[in-house]
């Protein structure tokens, strides 16, 4: 039995400066804290996300609750290209998780 970490993360930003245009790169995989990320980040309007991972993974965009209980299937925006990138246009908290059943769960 291995404890995994799930692949899901908490994306929150505030705009604090007018524009911006950094690009954050996520290694977006089992095992991965997410916690500086959703915590100590501070993301600004034109910023971008770049979610880099693996066959079997998916980057799932979901609401408030569907972060918290991670619902899997009514997600927002659903890809798995191996490399999705989110533009960050509006203020306020986005939520991501992997729509792959049993990874956000394993948290
Ligand atoms: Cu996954």
């Amino acid at each position: 039995m291995r404890t995994l970490l799930g692949c899901l993360v908490l994306i929150f930003f505030s705009m604090v400066a007018p524009a911006s245009s950094a690009t954050l790169t996520v290694n977006w995989s089992l095992g991965t804290d997410y916690t500086p990320l959703a915590t100590g980040k501070t993301f600004a309007v034109g910023d971008t996300i770049v979610f880099n991972y693996g066959a079997g993974h998916t980057v799932d965009e979901v609401s408030e609750n569907g972060y918290k209980s991670c619902t899997l299937g009514n997600s927002i925006t659903s890809d798995s290209s191996g490399t999705t990138t989110i533009a960050l246009t509006t203020t306020g908290p986005r939520y991501f998780i992997c729509g792959i059943p049993g990874h956000c769960a394993a948290v």
